[in-house]
């Protein structure tokens, strides 16, 4: 299967978001915490070459925080980038830390000059969101669905950073259809253009194999279903009721579990691992500039942590939040 969704915006947004790149002094780049490989946009690596570059992981309240500092520590791997995490629960640290390492990284444009940076990704990651958490105040439309954002929009924050937002970008044809699942499985592909018990089958299986606990709690089962098609029909038998001569309503039972596991009603669930192979290049130069972001925000809250941290040992929980809480080295 290979998975068409572009919606005929984004021809634009792309074209416009290659003419702004060469402009900008950093990229932005967001991600969804649970999904921080399949939720990487090829197109946006490709525009933005060797601009320096910030990958936010969002959402990092719904995802496994083991995972998340695996995630972290996998990045720091990779010189071209530092990756943070992030939640909206703690909008002051994600100011604090994206003002710091922006002005790090735009060192060339000297005091007087404002630092530009653009945030970009693929749809319903939180870009606007991330907009308005370093605006302190609404200023970017946000929804819960992907393609809200339409148009670029540029704004000047309070310290004087230009930054720009752009809309959702997916490239035109996906053609891993795991990907495609996983990225409708959070929501950044839209419901109409896959069938849900499609995707509540995908997903049922990731669970059996991820996080059988949990769906073992979440559904009061006796033990973790066999297959993903007898957890689909156990939810329809506990949560969707049966249809007429029995039946299961396989259906209803398919978008409970896909709108719960978008929820994080399952708990704290990561969709995907950093490949097994690390990056090994240099692994004790770590940028200058990184270093002394790290040293400046060393107060820096759980919720917002850089990857050099991470790739450090530092068992910190990227991403303290309500809700239940896996990590067993969280003190
Ligand atoms: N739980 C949680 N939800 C978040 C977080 N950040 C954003 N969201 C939610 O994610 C949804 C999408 O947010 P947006 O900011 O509109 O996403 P976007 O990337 O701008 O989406 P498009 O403009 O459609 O590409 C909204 O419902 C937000 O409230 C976060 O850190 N945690
Ligand atoms: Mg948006």
């Amino acid at each position: 299967m290979s998975l068409q969704w572009y919606p005929g915006h984004m021809t634009k947004a792309r074209r416009e978001l290659a003419a702004l790149v060469p402009s900008q002094d950093v990229v932005i780049e967001v991600l969804d915490a649970r999904l921080p490989a399949s939720s990487g946009n090829p197109v946006l690596t490709e525009l933005r070459r060797a601009k320096p570059c910030i990958k936010v992981l969002t959402k990092s309240d719904l995802a496994d925080p083991a995972a998340t500092r695996a995630w972290l520590a996998y990045f720091a791997g990779d010189p071209a980038v530092t990756a943070i995490a992030s939640t909206t629960d703690r909008p002051q640290d994600t100011r604090k830390r994206i003002a710091s390492l922006c002005a790090g990284m735009a060192r060339h444009r000297g005091p007087d000059k404002a630092v530009r940076a653009l945030i970009a990704g693929v749809p319903n990651v939180g870009k606007s969101t991330l907009i308005n958490t370093l605006m302190g105040r609404a200023v970017a439309k946000v929804g819960d669905k992907p393609a809200v954002t339409k148009n670029q929009q540029r704004v000047v924050l309070p310290g004087g950073m230009v930054l720009t937002d752009t809309p959702g970008l997916m490239w035109p044809r996906i053609d891993d259809e795991d990907v495609a699942l996983r990225l409708a499985l959070v929501g950044s592909i839209p419901d109409t253009a896959l069938d849900y018990v499609t995707l509540a089958t995908f997903g049922a299986r990731l669970l059996l194999a991820r996080y059988p606990a949990e769906v073992v709690a979440r559904y009061k089962l006796p033990a973790a279903p066999a297959t993903p098609e007898d957890l689909l029909a156990e939810i329809g038998r506990r949560r969707a009721g049966l249809r007429a001569g029995g039946v299961v309503d396989l259906q209803t039972a398919a978008e409970i579990l896909v709108h719960e596991v978008r929820a994080g009603r399952l708990g704290r669930l990561t969709l995907e691992d950093p490949p097994a192979t690390a990056w090994t290049g240099a692994p004790d130069a770590p940028d200058a500039d990184a270093d002394a972001d790290a040293d400046a925000d060393a107060d820096a809250s759980d919720d917002v942590t850089d990857a050099t941290d991470a790739a450090a040992g530092d068992d910190r929980d990227p991403a303290a939040g309500p809700g239940p809480d896996p990590d067993p080295d969280r003190g």
